[in-house]
This record gives C-alpha cells, structure tokens and sequence, in this order.
C-alpha cells in the first residue's frame, strides 16, 4: 500500500483482463499458423509476466476518459504481443542465448528456435492490426487509430526497441559510454513503456498537453526501469530473477558496470522523480501511474 494506493492489488486485478485479450490474440493468431508455431506463441505470450505494459495502457486509456471495455484491454494487449516477440527473439542462442524466463525454459528451449523464430514473426503484424482493430472498435475516427498504430509501430522499430536492441548486441564485450549507454536503453526499453501509456492515451483522445506528459513520465520510468534491471542482473539470482542474470557473463556494458551500484540506485531514484514531476504535469490525476512509478525500481523481479 502506497500513499492510499494497493498497488499489488491493482496490478492482480488487471492482469485477469488483459490475460484475456492475450488468450483471444494467441487463439486469433492460432487460426493463422501451423500448430508447431502456435504453441510456440502460447508459451511465449501466456507465461507468467508482469503485464507492466499492457497495465500502463488501459490505466493511462481510463485516466484520459477512454471507456472501460475489452477492447481496451485487446488494445494494451497488443504492446504485450510486441514485448513478448522481444523477449522469444531476444532469448535465442543468436542473441542471449538464455535458458530461463519467467521461471520457465524460454521459447526456443521448449518448443524449438525454427517455431520461435516463427512465432516472433507472427506477432509483429499481428499486434499491429489488432492495434488498428480495437482502436476502430474503441471509436477511434480513421486519423485517431492511425495514430495509435504508428505510436506502436514507431517504438517497436529501428528507432525504438529493434534499434536499441541492435547498438546492445553491437555493444557486447566493449564498453559504453554514458551517453550511449542512455541512448540505447531509451530505445530499447523506454520506447515500448512510452508507447504503451500514449497509445492508451491516444485512443483516448488525450490533448496534447496530457500526451506530452505521459510520454516524459514514460521515458523516465522506461530508463528507470532499465536501471532497476541492471541493477537486478548484478544483485539477484535466478530463482528470483525467473531467469539467469547475464549482464556480466555476455560483457555487457550496464548502469552498474558504467556507474557503479550505489550511483545506479541514485540514478534510477532520479529517474522516478522526473517521472512524477512529470506526471504532475500532465493535468489528470493517476494514483496507480504514480504508484507504478515507484514500483518499477522497487520491484524484485
Ligand atoms: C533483431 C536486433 C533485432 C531485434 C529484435 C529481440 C528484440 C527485437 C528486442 C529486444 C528488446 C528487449 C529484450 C528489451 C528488454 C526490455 C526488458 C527490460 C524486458 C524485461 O521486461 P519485464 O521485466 O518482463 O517487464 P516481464 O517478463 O515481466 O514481461
């Protein structure tokens, strides 16, 4: 319990819907891929995750006035589907080559890297049109789901999460400098937390005032988080993790090789407060984002 705010509860809460939207995306995506690959997408989507960025659509959808419906949970859905890809492709022998997540074998690991590759594929386009589909759905005019779509899109890319991913895997085994360091997480990991709050907010119909103050509170939250997980992989083992901390194992440069534990802890707090600074910003009241905001460098795993 946070400044009034039950936290945990609220996150229990949505996770039941938004499991719902990920179990009707996984089936439509079924209908569409051979079995082999549709097992792999279930394995990968369905696993026990946060949902942190799904939660922080429909919470920021609700906040701007969006109506409380499924397909405001199919909508948040959709950034689960993207990070999920991520994290199937991001785990295979080319790139992590990881064992564990979420306290289970990854994707490859389970049900082989051929289905993975494919599953990871299947996704993307899958999110996207289920972007457009709920927005539409949601009564967003053309213009609006456009919009959505792109604010998806956008963040998922080489401007975003794959190019991120990309100066990452380039980066193993020399070390980064801050800026570039910084560079690379809002992009790999901020982009996506971003997006899913705007994306929300968009279909919204959020002003641009409101817009501009979650996309600050999202990237400060997004490099938090990136920080918290630095700082996690250096400190925690993987019963806790749900996977095998290799930061140091793949020569990666992090916030607490570049920094140091202590400035990283600093850092991350730091993060947090420009995020409710700018959430103070914004001109509508969220307990839940500012208890999230917390929650994303106090978090275990
Ligand atoms: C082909 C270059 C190329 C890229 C493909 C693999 C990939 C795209 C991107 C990787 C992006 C990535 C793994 C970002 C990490 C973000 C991150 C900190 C994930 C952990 O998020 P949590 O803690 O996970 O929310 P859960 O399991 O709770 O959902």
């Amino acid at each position: 319990m946070r400044n009034g705010f039950d936290l945990d509860a609220y996150l229990a809460r949505e996770a039941v819907p938004v499991r719902s939207a990920l179990e009707r995306a996984t089936a439509w995506i079924a209908e569409r891929v051979g079995p082999d690959v549709a097992d792999a997408v279930r394995h990968g989507v369905l696993s026990d995750g946060k949902r942190l960025r799904p939660i922080l659509c429909v919470t920021a959808h609700r906040a701007c006035g969006g109506p409380d419906v499924e397909a405001a949970y199919d909508l948040a859905a959709s950034l689960e589907l993207i990070h999920a890809y991520s994290l199937m492709h991001d785990d295979l022998p080319c790139m992590d080559d990881a064992e564990l997540r979420r306290g289970r074998p990854t994707t490859h690991r389970a049900r082989g890297e051929n289905a993975t590759i494919r599953a990871g594929a299947a996704l993307i386009p899958a999110a996207a049109l289920q972007a457009w589909r709920s927005a539409e759905t949601l009564g967003c005019a053309p213009a609006l789901a456009r919009q959505v779509v792109v604010r998806l899109l956008e963040a998922a890319g080489g401007g975003g999460m794959v190019g991120g991913q990309w100066v990452d895997l380039d980066g193993e085994g020399r070390s980064l400098g801050v800026e570039e360091l910084d560079g690379l997480h809002r992009r790999k990991t901020g982009a996506l937390l971003a997006a899913s709050l705007l994306v929300g907010a968009t279909a919204a119909g959020a002003p641009a005032r409101t817009l501009a103050s979650l996309e600050a509170y999202g990237r400060s939250i997004g490099l938090a988080f990136q920080i918290a997980d630095d700082i996690l992989d250096a400190t925690q083992d993987a019963e806790i993790l749900g996977k095998h901390p290799s930061d140091e194992a793949l020569r990666k440069s992090t916030y607490v090789s570049v920094h140091g534990l202590d400035e990283a802890r600093r850092l991350a707090r730091a993060q947090v407060a420009s995020a409710l600074e700018a959430l103070a910003a914004s001109g509508v009241e969220i307990p839940a984002l500012e208890a999230l905001a917390r929650y994303v460098v106090d978090r275990r795993h």
